[in-house]
């Protein structure tokens, strides 16, 4: 038996002296493995007589189940050091400071954009939508752009290819589609605003190919210059924050709108950069004018029962004039320095209780 006393104490040994997860199992195998140590033992009982294999057999046993009992102990001991160790290891000083992590802002033309529409939502004006990718009735031709005008060109259009029926669809170059898919849907009254983007193949310091505008409509009886006019008063005192600014409406030439005007306002450009509501300059920032008769009767609206004033500005462009940014292309950048500066907070949501900005 001192064989099975001496095995037992060398292989015990082994198991106290062994370090690791990976040197325990290495003692494992050297013992119980198929061909280790007590395994070896094993294999003798075959030519052993009965009594003898009996006895021997269940020595072996005992010795084996002590073997298995010290090392499953010492894996447990292992593993509760190893997960000590790490605890350890990964200990988190929870009075640091937080590393800087840019946080996510919303854009400035996405604020311009929730300020224009929350100031002509309080002037009772709703919001409607319509696809960026329209047809030419739409985009044009609904609008009074005769068919083949170079109107059409100046608009610098992305074309689609032609469909087989030879249908050419195209990005909006203006929102203007939306309100005639209003006109062509609804009954008057109508009061909308069309916040969304638009394409135009321009690209320089003041214009790039994709553009924000908010266009408006009003359709009713008795519609006039005057409720243009004040309107538009209203929304940019509104926007600018100042009942200071001075507005000046000048003749211009829309297809789709007849009068037509563009409205500037008053500023000071003295300092290198553009100052709101003082000074001897004009700056332009929207046109306008009274819907054309052939735009209404395209959208199967008489034009001696009902009459419209429609309007449109560049928010992206506006955005700039009043968060004083200088290149209009540094807006669809992705630069987060950029964003960092002119970001506005995700909480700053502007609304007419709590103020725009
Ligand atoms: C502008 C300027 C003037 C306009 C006209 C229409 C419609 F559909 F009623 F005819 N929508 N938008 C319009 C009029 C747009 O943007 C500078």
């Amino acid at each position: 038996m001192t064989d099975l006393t001496t095995l037992e104490a060398d292989v015990l040994a082994q198991v106290a002296a062994a370090g690791d997860l990976a040197a325990l199992d290495a003692v494992r195998v050297s013992a119980l493995g198929k061909t280790g140590s007590i395994s070896g033992l094993l294999k003798t009982l075959g030519a052993m007589s009965p009594d003898e294999r009996k006895e021997r057999g269940a020595a072996i046993n005992v010795l084996r189940d002590r073997v298995q009992s010290a090392l499953n102990d010492k894996k447990a001991a292992l593993e509760a050091a190893a997960l000590d160790a790490r605890l350890a290891s990964e200990t988190l000083d929870l009075t640091l400071p937080a590393p800087h992590r840019r946080r996510g802002s919303v854009h400035p033309t996405m604020q311009t954009m929730d300020e224009m529409i929350a100031i002509f939502a309080e002037m009772g004006f709703a919001v409607a939508e319509g696809p960026d990718i329209e047809d030419d009735f739409h985009n044009f031709t609904a609008l009074n752009f005769p068919e083949k005008h170079p109107a059409r060109e100046m608009h610098d259009t992305f074309f689609f290819n032609p469909k087989e029926s030879g249908e050419r669809m195209l990005l909006r170059t203006h929102t203007s589609p939306v309100q005639v898919r209003t006109m062509v849907s609804q009954k008057p009254p109508i009061r909308i605003i069309a916040p969304g983007r638009t394409y135009r193949c321009d690209s320089d310091a003041t214009h790039t190919p994709m553009f924000h505008q908010v266009e408006g409509l009003v359709i009713d009886k008795g519609i006039h210059m005057g409720h243009l006019k004040w309107t538009l008063e209203t929304f940019i005192a509104r926007f600018f924050e100042t009942d200071a600014v001075t507005t000046q409406f000048r003749p211009h030439h829309f297809p789709f709108t007849e009068p037509s005007a563009e409205m500037d306002v008053q500023c000071d450009r003295s300092g290198g950069e553009i100052k709101i509501g003082q000074g001897t300059s004009w700056l332009e920032i929207l046109g306008c004018g009274m819907v054309h008769p052939n735009v209404l009767r395209a959208c199967g609206i008489d034009p001696d029962e009902y009459q419209g004033f429609a309007f449109g500005m560049g928010v992206d462009r506006l955005g700039m004039l009043k968060y004083g940014m200088p290149d209009l292309r540094d807006m669809f950048s992705s630069d987060g320095r950029w964003l960092d500066h002119y970001g506005f907070s995700a909480f700053a949501a502007p609304n007419a209780a709590s103020g725009l900005s």
